[in-house]
């Protein structure tokens, strides 16, 4: 096919059926592949939903759509999963720490480019762990706009695009190990009248030798853990404030003015016996608005290499409330977990090996910033007994909160009120209002629009680190369960059991009005689309560039020949317009295997080291003729 042929207008309106039924027709009828048959309407982006589904529990019939989107992380395969909700079904995984060869993530260019590349161009990370994943807010809730999320692994922060559903950065926090908590501020700390999200904060869990550069390796006293804050927009590290001990998981107030972490290493200790020392670790708190002035002012150090501003946020530093930057508020032995209250009054903090849950009250800690607060425990309003293994709070914005249990496999629901009451003396305060069986030993638990101001108290999710016999065994790996309980009513009610693949830790549930997604790219989003002008081979001494263009069920040039030892850049840009029409381009031998989604333009860089003749091939059924759309692809010796 000559490639100035190639239709780049297809303006003809016709669905992706009739379409599909038109081209095999064609095809059947020994019709040339011209491409007058493939003209198709643009969908137009984020085209609105069918009705609710009218279901009960679970089910959702065939046509008819989740009331909720659950975007869930996936621990050490690196990914984010988006999931349907109630029914479970698992509407995509978005690429982002890991390689994917589905879509090419990691092998494509662009890909490798926003994941980082070594000086050899080969990708410099290939593996990832996230754990928590976070929307961005506006007024209190979410604006649909970004999902960030964490990789514990190499400390990474990764933004994900809620539109396209897909990761387009990732920034690397300098002098930091085990980057674990991580949320979104909700308001700006120091224009007060910026009410969304503009940073992104993260905590990190593992202590090492600042700067991580060989020194200091037998004397772990002398290691230290930066909290660090990320521009949400343009993803750069703004700054860093050292703590004492470490920051497991972290929250952020409605406020915009505080952002917290639980430690469960106030020991600073380099050993299991070392970190559980201490009676009572920490929450520690800090007050945004007064690092920046810090940071401001020039009052901060350099670590290393890194040009990022470090302030210093140890106690030693931070003995006037005053002038505090941080205020560490004891809290039961080895808390995981901390959560913000949907009415933005309390964070609370999870025990592990304590059977508690604490309690602190935001006014109150603000109140110790300006001097009104004596003791740090002062800001403490109640720490209730909730059970064995507390890890993690969701709310149903109805004054009740819902910790996981990982030793009684349970999720506990209380009452905050009660508890707040019964620590003032109240011996008839009803905390615990009910405890539900769960399958097992669960981890995060999170609840509808649970951390935002519209939490609508409908579903809660527990995710669980095992499954035993809920499921069909399938050898010695076991799939997780994340278990939907429906929390509207006066009593729990455990109403589904949905596997996921290990591992998930935490998620957030969405209405789905929030999500607008488009559904088919912009052509010149993409500086590098090949035209019909420019198509074709375009050589400069060893270096070849094949400027490809797919369009059902062909792609632009039936031949590609390059000579062995050439550098080969591969770019196809997907001239289909027409919604779900995705092509893959795969070459054999040659480890490439990519996607593109209509419009979409991507690129590959390989060197032709062996010669031969090599299928491309299109991967992803597109067309009755799906399996003639192939080009020889011709290394010569
Ligand atoms: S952590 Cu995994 S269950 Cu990373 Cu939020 Cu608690
Ligand atoms: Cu194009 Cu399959
Ligand atoms: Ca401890």
């Amino acid at each position: 096919m000559d490639s100035k042929k190639m239709d780049t207008t297809n303006d003809t309106p016709s669905s992706r059926r009739g379409f599909l039924g038109k081209s095999a027709a064609l095809g059947l009828a020994g019709v040339t592949l011209g491409l007058a048959g493939c003209k198709e309407e643009a969908a137009a982006g984020g085209k609105s939903a069918a009705a609710p589904a009218a279901h009960h529990g679970t089910e959702i019939a065939p046509g008819q759509l989740d009331d909720y989107y659950a975007f869930i992380s996936s621990g050490h395969s690196g990914e984010a999963r988006v999931l349907g909700l109630p029914s479970g079904r698992t509407l995509k995984r978005i690429p982002v720490f890991n390689v994917d060869c589905m879509v090419g993530w990691g092998i494509t260019n662009e890909s490798k480019a926003i994941i980082g590349t070594k000086p050899d161009g080969t990708l410099k990370y290939i593996t990832g762990d996230t754990h928590h994943v976070h929307g961005s807010y506006k007024n209190g809730t979410y604006d649909g706009r970004w999902l960030f999320i964490n990789d514990k692994l190499h400390s990474r922060v990764a933004r994900i695009r809620m539109d396209t559903m897909e990761c387009d950065k990732i920034t690397e926090l300098p002098n930091v190990a085990g980057f674990h908590g991580l949320f979104p501020d909700k308001r700006d700390p120091v224009d007060q009248k910026i009410d969304y999200t503009t940073r992104v904060f993260c905590g990190a869990e593992f202590h090492i030798p600042l700067p991580n550069d060989g020194r200091d390796l037998d004397n772990p006293d002398k290691w230290g853990a930066l909290f660090s804050c990320v521009s949400a927009e343009t993803m750069e590290v703004m700054w860093q404030v050292r703590v004492d001990g470490n920051m497991d998981l972290c929250a952020t107030s409605y406020d915009g003015k505080l952002a917290a972490c639980n430690q469960y290493n106030v020991e600073n200790a380099a050993d299991l016996n070392g970190m559980m020392a201490a009676e009572r670790d920490a929450c520690v708190f800090l007050h945004i608005e007064r690092v920046e002035a810090l940071v401001k002012a020039g009052k901060f150090t350099t670590i290393g290499s890194s040009k990022v501003p470090v302030v210093d946020g140890r106690k030693a530093a931070n003995a006037d409330p005053k002038s505090a930057i941080s205020l560490y508020v004891p809290v039961s032995k080895n808390p995981h977990g901390v959560n913000a209250s949907p009415d933005g009054k309390y964070f609370v903090c999870s025990g592990k090996l304590s059977p508690t849950a604490t309690v602190i009250e935001l006014s109150k800690v603000l109140q110790w910033f300006d001097g009104n607060v004596k003791d740090p425990r002062d800001t403490v309003v109640a720490e209730p007994e909730i059970g064995l293994g507390p890890l993690h709070t969701a709310f149903d914005g109805r004054g009740n909160a819902y910790t996981s249990l990982f030793l009684d496999s349970q999720a506990v629901k209380w009452n905050v009120d009660a508890a707040i009451a019964q620590f003032k003396g109240d011996k008839n305060a009803k905390v615990i209002i009910e405890k539900l069986d769960v399958h097992y030993q669960p981890g995060h638990n999170y609840s509808s629009m649970g951390e935002t101001r519209e939490a609508d108290g409908k579903y809660l999710n527990s995710g669980n680190k095992f499954s035993k016999d809920r499921f069909l065994p399938v050898g010695p790996l076991h799939p997780e369960t994340e278990q939907l309980v429906d929390i509207s009513g006066a009593s729990m009610k455990l109403i589904a059991d949905h596997t996921a693949y290990p591992e998930p830790h935490d998620g957030i549930i969405v209405r789905r009005d929030v999500v607008k997604t488009r559904q088919i790219h912009t052509m010149t989003d993409f500086p590098n689309a090949v035209t019909p002008e420019n198509a074709g081979i375009e050589r400069k001494g060893n270096k070849v560039h094949v400027r490809l263009m797919s369009q059902a069920p062909a792609f632009s040039m039936p031949v590609i020949k390059v000579k062995k030892g050439d550098e080969v850049t591969l770019t196809l840009t997907n001239y289909d317009k027409v919604e779900d029409l995705t092509h893959g381009c795969a070459i054999p031998t040659y480890n490439i295997n990519f996607i593109v989604n209509p419009q979409e333009t991507k690129s590959v860089t390989f060197k032709a080291d062996h010669a031969g003749a090599f299928w491309l091939y299109c991967t992803h059924f597109c067309h009755a003729l799906h399996l003639e759309m192939r080009s020889r692809f011709l290394v010569e010796a």
